[in-house]
């Protein structure tokens, strides 16, 4: 482990604040990826969401993940900003993922420094730049015997490994919406965002304990509110106009990364399903991302079955 590290040829400078990586190095391991993307695709099998909660498995490294179906589901929203149109269908592979955002314990067990403003071991981790989170999902991976997703210098994700990575922003959307078609993963709207999330009406201008409201549908807690989730995907505002049907993996360049969710200190508009933007990645710019960005990681399911339990 080290202290200093951020990934990717991040280097943090003596103030812990300044980054720097090649641009040119991510975006050649964008354009691997899409290589990757067009290679894969592959489905296993037409399984159907839906059914019940899902099933909750405790990791080797202690964490609890839901192990989610594979599926059909609607993306985006004709009702909200023009990111987020059109709506389209989009498949995603079976996934485990984490059923909380990743608290500032766990990432201490894995990686040395704690870059959060608000400090609690059962709070979820912030300030974290995308990098970062992703360096937490391949220590994670090693802890666990698995296959690191990224490669530390270009910040290529192989999606083929059986490790941790960021989910993409399609597998996000997909979990949070728990097979809903609304605006939100509840009835009542907005209006009951208080019961399932902290968002600005309600967190008293700070992050919160996870877990310390409603679960969604299928047993995720805090998809909306308490942090913004970094998501693999570069964010692409117009990337749902060529979005592919299975298994997106977001734009094929991008400075910025895909946030999802909205935070403690957010309006009930972002706290939808299909709200989207993106933000520094921190590559370049800052070593630390803002006060409510946070993540919590995923995995394929595929040969899952024995393995993790
Ligand atoms: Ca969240």
């Amino acid at each position: 482990m080290d202290a200093d590290r951020g990934g990717f040829a991040v280097r943090c400078l003596v103030s812990g604040v300044m980054c720097q990586v090649s641009r040119a190095a991510c975006h050649r391991a964008r354009a691997v990826l899409l290589v990757a993307v067009m290679l894969g695709g592959q489905a296993f099998g037409e399984e159907v969401a839906g059914g019940g909660a899902p099933e909750v498995i405790k990791t080797k490294s202690g964490v609890e993940v839901v192990r989610l179906p594979a599926g059909w589901f609607e993306m985006g929203s004709a009702k909200g900003a023009a990111a987020e149109k059109p709506v389209h269908k989009v498949w995603v592979d079976a996934f485990l993922m984490d059923r909380y955002e990743v608290t500032q314990e766990l990432y201490g067990k894995l990686v040395l420094g704690n870059p959060s403003h608000f400090k609690g071991p059962n709070l979820p981790m912030e300030q974290v730049s995308w990098a970062r989170a992703a360096v937490y999902c391949n220590e994670r991976s090693r802890a666990e015997g698995l296959q690191a997703c990224y490669d530390e210098d270009t910040a290529e994700c192989n999606f083929g490994a059986n490790g941790y990575r960021l989910p993409t922003e399609a597998e996000w959307e997909y979990a949070c919406r728990a097979g809903t078609k609304g605006q939100y993963p509840f009835e009542g709207g907005a209006a009951k965002l208080h019961d399932y999330a902290w968002c600005a009406a309600n967190a008293v201008g700070t992050t919160h304990p996870v877990a310390g409201k409603k679960p969604n549908p299928w047993g995720l807690f805090d998809m909306l509110g308490n942090v913004a989730e970094w998501c693999n995907d570069a964010y692409g505002e117009d990337y749902y106009h060529e979005s592919p049907a299975r298994n997106p993996r977001g734009a094929e360049f991008g400075d910025n990364h895909v946030l999802r969710g909205g935070s403690w200190n957010a309006e009930p508009d972002a706290c939808r399903c299909a709200y989207r933007l993106g933000d520094d990645s921190g590559f370049q710019d800052a070593c630390y991302a803002k006060d409510d960005i946070g993540f919590r990681c995923v995995r394929s399911a595929a040969g899952t079955a024995a393995a993790s339990r």
